[in-house]
């Protein structure tokens, strides 16, 4: 066995454990409470599919964000009211049942309604039931307001590049507001 694959090995293995532990509402995953930009993930509606959600904690903590995970069978306002709570940047939604289409919808005019207009909408997982073409389910979520839509196989380092970028350009289009 290479270095290479010991430590892919053994990354996996830690992340599988960590997928095992109990989880608790308002758990907080991250290495350090003083990471600048603070995310919410949850799973959504009555879904109860726990191992991603861990395993997404796990990661985005471990790549230096705050993470505050909800767990499972998450109300959109819960997601809304922890955001409020811990003055989060963003909202993670995963949905991976099937039905995801009617508990995500109506997500992005509850943020209006709360007074959380710029706040940055996540999902992803296996967002409709059965195979249908991602480009697809892309627009459906989108056109409900979400920023970014993504697959089960997409890249979580690729997701934390995306948060960073999407978290910096929504603070300098705040500052800009408050400057003009
Ligand atoms: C284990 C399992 C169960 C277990 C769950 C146990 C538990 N507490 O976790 C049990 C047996 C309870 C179960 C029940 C059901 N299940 Co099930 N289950 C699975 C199974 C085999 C594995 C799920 C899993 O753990 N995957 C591994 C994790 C790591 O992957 P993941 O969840 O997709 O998460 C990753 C990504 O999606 C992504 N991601 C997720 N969310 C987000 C969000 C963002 C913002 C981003 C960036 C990324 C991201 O990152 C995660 C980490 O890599 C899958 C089949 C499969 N092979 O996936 C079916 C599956 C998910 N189940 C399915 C179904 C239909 C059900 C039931 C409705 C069945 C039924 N009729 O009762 C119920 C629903 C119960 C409920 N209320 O939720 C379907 C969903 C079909 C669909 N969406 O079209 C699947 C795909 C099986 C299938 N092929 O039909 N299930």
């Amino acid at each position: 066995m290479t270095i290479a694959t010991r430590s892919k090995k053994q990354i996996t293995v830690n992340i599988m454990s960590s997928a095992i532990n109990t989880n608790k509402n308002h758990e907080n995953t991250s290495a350090s409470n003083s990471a600048k930009t603070t995310i919410i993930i949850g799973v959504i509606g009555a879904d109860c599919h726990a191992v991603g959600n861990k395993i997404l904690a796990n990661v985005l903590g471990r790549l230096g964000f705050n993470v505050v995970n909800l767990g499972v069978m998450v109300t959109q306002d819960e997601y809304i009211d922890a955001a409020i709570e811990h003055g989060a940047q963003a909202i993670l939604v995963s949905s991976i049942y099937g039905h995801g289409e009617i508990d995500c919808k109506g997500m992005r005019e509850r943020c209006d309604e709360r007074g959380v207009s710029d706040m940055i909408l996540y999902v992803g997982g296996n967002l409709v039931i059965g195979k249908k073409d991602f480009a697809d389910v892309k627009v459906l979520f989108t056109e409900m307001g979400y920023d970014r839509v993504f697959a089960p196989s997409d890249d979580l380092e690729e997701v934390a590049e995306f948060l960073t970028m999407d978290v910096e350009n929504k603070q300098s289009a705040n500052q800009q507001w408050i400057v003009a």
